[in-house]
């Protein structure tokens, strides 16, 4: 233990003034996802998260509710541990402010900056932002308003305690310009030089006196300190700050603090400034992310437009919304959080890529092998290599996208080995291998080759999606071998043994049906009454005439097609569906069909589909087409010449 390399990882600490919203859950899952890498590849590791609990803000909101501040705070922080729970954080440490481990030292540091002449007192006449418990100058502020939230300012004058801020304007402009991975990403940092750093830093007002709900100053009780000054210290309080042997001394300077960018300012000017009066390092990168945002507009607890993130986990599983926030949204640039892309992305990513694949290859392994892992003896170097190799360069290239913090790319990395073992499948059709018992070795090959990757997924996809492994272990038999479970086993191929007993499971990841989950989680009144088979009939499984002639099944002939960017199942087809005027339809069906052969095909539509986007590319009916229980896919057709538009009954 002692020998491994350490690394310190924070949250910002959430204001408990409402229940936390997705974007505030996105911080967090992220760094837990950092937290996870380090601890799956052999760091020491403190994750640090919590609340940040005084303030006029919270003050007020809790006067709102008609409660005591401290019971308002605990009923909020309550909920926000159960939100953590339910999302798999596995922080090592919760700070709340309200705690005396928390006040009694940031109190002695207040003491301290006095003492060094940091702080004096004087009269503060200016504005003030209480939803960002922020001060602005007249020339910062948005035609009057907080430059940051564009919500009203108010204006304060009262007796307080100032910081001297420009005595290390100077140190700190050093230091960011000696140092490039402290403000990451790049942009961030010029954005802190110029707009702020550079115009000259005016002392900052570091105590209130017109509201209580604070740590009061010690040495004049009448003021309370500053909730920024309180709340940046948790980094180093919570890790027992001036103790002797505490994780201050293994764990100080933080390896990356995780912020949204909304709060850049506050970490990579007042912090460092703070830290270096106090004679402390700097941490190493303060690294600010983009935002979550709804189509509508940015998410914010107090506009109340939030999505509710324990309503997305206890619906979706924990992992799905996991998997979402840290691959929709590349890290460091803003991302639109909807329902349709959240249900996009568990359909295609989670059940079709990575579900599929594991469900395939189970079935194959019972069906062909009675559920025990065959022997690999009949190696084909050039049908094996490719997905090799593939499986071996991943932890690699995923290491180094972790270490540059991009996680988006980090689980592209790990979705090409996904896609490569569904393609080996496709290649090598071990259904065809199954007919002929003179090939039941390089059958074994393959379904072992299978297996083997699944597992190389499993046990790179820990820290992202950390309950999916377990039921992976499960399947393929290795759920008490830790060994296989690490990321030292990714070193060479081959390691799972044969004879291991390996048993099909339930799906990772059903298929969702984007229509009525979206007519569900909005809300939206039930499909009409006669959409509805009688009850004795759906109990047979069986629909009358009148309910199948509902849907309006055609004759279309395709016109063109061509790939949808950035996705490799999708395609973008034009048909005629006799109509007068073509209709786009998107359909996914890229690995089966390359665009050319589909142009002149009659295929069979159905016409009356609502219309939906995918990609956000608009599809206006579906194409009708076939699968096998391996996934092979053939389109429907008519085997005579009809128009376009001839229906189908
Ligand atoms: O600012 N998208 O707390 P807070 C992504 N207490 N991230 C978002 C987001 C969105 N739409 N909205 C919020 C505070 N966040 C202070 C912090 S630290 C010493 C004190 C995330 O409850 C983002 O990380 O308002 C942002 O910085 C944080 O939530 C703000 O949470």
């Amino acid at each position: 233990m002692a020998d491994k390399k350490s690394f310190y990882i924070t949250t910002p600490i959430y204001y408990p003034s409402n229940r936390l919203h997705v974007g505030n859950s996105y911080t967090t899952v992220a760094a837990d996802a950092m937290a996870r890498f380090k601890r799956l590849t052999g760091y020491r590791v403190w994750f640090l998260t919590g609340t940040d609990e005084h303030g006029q803000k919270i003050q007020r909101q809790a006067e709102a509710a008609g409660k005591p501040t401290a019971e308002f705070v605990d009923e909020i922080v309550d909920w926000i541990k159960e939100l953590w729970e339910e999302l798999d954080i596995c922080y090592d440490d919760f700070i709340r402010t309200s705690e005396p481990r928390h006040t009694e030292k940031v109190a002695r540091m207040f003491t301290r900056f006095y003492e060094q002449g940091d702080i004096y007192k004087g009269k503060y006449e200016g504005w003030y932002c209480t939803p960002c418990e922020a001060y602005w100058t007249e020339r910062q502020m948005d035609e009057g308003n907080c430059p940051d939230c564009g919500r009203k300012v108010e204006l304060i004058d009262e007796e307080a305690y100032f910081f001297r801020m420009s005595r290390y304007a100077q140190a700190l402009i050093d230091h960011i310009e000696a140092n490039p991975e402290f403000i990451l990403p790049p942009s961030r940092k010029n954005e802190m030089i110029n707009n702020f750093l550079k115009p000259g830093l005016e002392d900052l007002c570091v105590s209130r006196t017109s509201f209580d709900w604070g740590i009061p100053v010690p040495f004049d009780p009448d003021h309370v300190i500053y909730v920024w000054l309180d709340a940046l210290s948790n980094y180093i309080t919570a890790l027992g700050y001036g103790e002797e042997g505490s994780l201050h001394e293994v764990f100080w300077p933080a390896d990356v603090q995780l912020i949204g960018k909304d709060i850049l300012r506050f970490h990579t000017i007042y912090w460092p400034i703070f830290l270096m009066a106090l004679g402390e390092p700097l941490p190493k990168t303060v690294f600010g992310h983009g935002w979550l945002m709804l189509e509508e507009g940015k998410m914010s607890k107090s506009k109340g437009n939030a999505i509710d993130p324990r309503v997305l986990a206890e619906r979706y599983s924990s992992d799905a919304l996991r998997y979402f926030l840290l691959r929709e949204i590349p890290f460091g640039q803003d991302g639109i959080f909807s329902l349709e892309s959240f249900i996009t992305r568990i359909n295609n990513d989670l059940a079709n890529d990575l579900g599929n694949l594991v469900s395939r290859t189970l079935t194959m392994a019972e069906r062909y092998f009675d559920g025990v892992l065959p022997e690999p003896t009949a190696y084909d170097e050039r049908a094996d290599e490719d997905l090799r190799s593939t499986a071996l360069q991943i932890p690699d290239a995923v290491e180094s996208e972790m270490e540059q913090m991009k996680i988006s790319d980090a689980l592209t990395e790990i979705w090409l080995l996904v896609r490569s073992s569904n393609k080996y499948i496709d290649d090598n059709m071990p259904w065809n291998l199954a007919k002929d018992p003179e090939k039941r070795d390089r059958l074994g090959t393959v379904i072992y080759n299978l297996i083997e990757s699944i597992r190389f997924v499993a046990v790179i996809i820990q820290p992202f999606i950390p309950r999916t492994p377990d039921s992976i272990w499960e399947q393929i038999g290795i759920k008490d071998d830790p060994e296989l479970q690490s990321w030292a086993s990714l070193g060479k191929w081959g390691a799972m043994k044969p004879g291991t007993t390996v048993k099909r499971g339930d799906d990772l990841f059903p298929r969702l049906n984007m229509q009525a989950e979206i007519r569900e989680m909005r809300g939206d009144p039930p499909v009409e009454e006669t959409n509805v088979p009688e009850k004795e009939e759906e109990q047979e499984g069986l629909i009358n005439l009148e309910y199948f002639q509902k849907v309006d099944l055609r004759v279309a002939k395709v016109i063109s097609a061509e790939s949808v960017p950035k996705s490799d199942k999708l395609l973008k087809i034009e048909v005629n569906v006799g109509e007068g005027k073509n209709r786009q339809v998107v359909a996914g069906i890229a690995k089966h069909y390359k665009p050319e052969e589909l142009v002149d095909q009659s295929v069979l539509f159905v016409a009356n589909l609502k219309p939906a986007k995918l990609r956000g590319v608009l599809s206006q009916g579906m194409i009708l087409a076939a699968t096998d229980q391996d996934g092979k896919l053939a389109l429907s057709t008519v085997d005579q010449d009809l128009p376009p538009g001839s229906r189908v009954s």
